[in-house]
């Protein structure tokens, strides 16, 4: 099947066993994060191609991460090991249990981390030379360049030199990761989301970046990507080119919601790569979402 190359920084998460402030938090599950390796894993979970670009520290952590990646069949040959810096970790905080999904709050402790340091020469190594080489896509988000000013152009760089590789591109917005830099980061992820081939944002991202959440509206704003992906907390709706799709969520209990637009992007992605119509698309990354909403884990798999 077509590679999907998958580039930004892989985490691992530190979840709580149970909601409720961290300092009453004794235990936690650790487990694979970072959105675009959450896409990698789903998209080598549905059976097709998928490859990381990035990289680790030298440290338990890191080699956590290459197991899973290997586990689900994700080629790991492109993720360097940075014996200079740690792997990148987040730790989440569950809201006390009561009506509704968890709401999470998200503790980055990834400064200075091995995929911060991500940079134009992680994509120059002779192993990411050949992943790019052979990908089809190439998937990335709107947190890869908030790390540093080199993921940053290593990311521009994906996007200039993308030759026939497709791109594939959700906004993802992490405030915490741009504090003080809110306007650049608009008309920054906003040029990514217009140049992409699949441009994936949530409605609730999109309302925040781009003032509007109106699938309509965001099409008007962002004419240029074949396929334009909103998602909401109760379905999707996607175009190709002038055509339109909707599709209500697959009914499921929602135990929380991060991770979602990961698998959606996995599913949909790995249907536009096999030929898919769009409703196929629209169909199949639901139900992968669908997967992702039942745990506190972000990646399925
Ligand atoms: O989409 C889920 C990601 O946000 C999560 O896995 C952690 O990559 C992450 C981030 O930077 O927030």
């Amino acid at each position: 099947t077509p590679l999907i190359a998958c580039f930004g920084e892989g985490l691992v998460a530190l979840v709580p066993t149970t909601a409720g402030p961290l300092e009453s938090n004794r235990t936690f599950q650790r487990s694979l994060a970072g959105a675009e390796w959450n896409v990698a894993l789903a998209v080598a979970s549905a059976g097709s191609g998928a490859a990381v670009i990035s990289r680790v520290g030298d440290d338990g952590f890191g080699r956590f991460l290459l197991a899973e990646l290997a586990q689900h069949g994700v080629d790991a040959s492109a993720v360097e090991i940075d014996p200079a810096a740690p792997t990148g970790l987040y730790v989440k905080e569950l809201s006390a249990e009561g009506e509704g999904p968890v709401q999470s709050a998200m503790h980055y402790y990834r400064a200075g981390s091995a995929g911060s340091r991500i940079s134009p020469a992680t994509l120059r190594t002779p192993a990411a030379e050949r992943v790019l080489a052979d990908a089809a896509l190439v998937h990335t988000t709107g947190i890869t360049p908030a790390l540093s000013d080199g993921a940053r152009a290593a990311q521009d760089e994906l996007f200039a030199e993308r030759g026939d590789r497709l791109i594939g591109f959700d906004v993802n917005w992490r405030p915490a990761l741009w504090q003080g830099r809110e306007d650049e980061a608009r008309e920054l992820l906003g040029g990514y989301l217009a140049a992409a081939d699949v441009a994936q944002c949530s409605a609730h991202d999109a309302e925040a970046v781009f003032g509007t959440g109106d699938p309509d509206r965001l099409r008007a704003l962002f004419p240029g990507p074949r396929h334009l992906v909103v998602t909401r907390d109760d379905g999707a709706t996607a175009f190709d080119g002038a055509e339109r799709a909707d599709a209500p969520a697959v009914p499921s209990t929602v135990i929380e919601t991060i991770g979602a637009g990961d698998a959606f992007a996995a599913g949909f992605l790995a249907g536009v790569l096999s030929g898919l119509s769009l409703s196929g698309c629209v169909a199949r990354a639901n139900r992968i979402a669908t997967r992702a909403l039942g745990s506190t884990r972000d990646h399925v798999g």
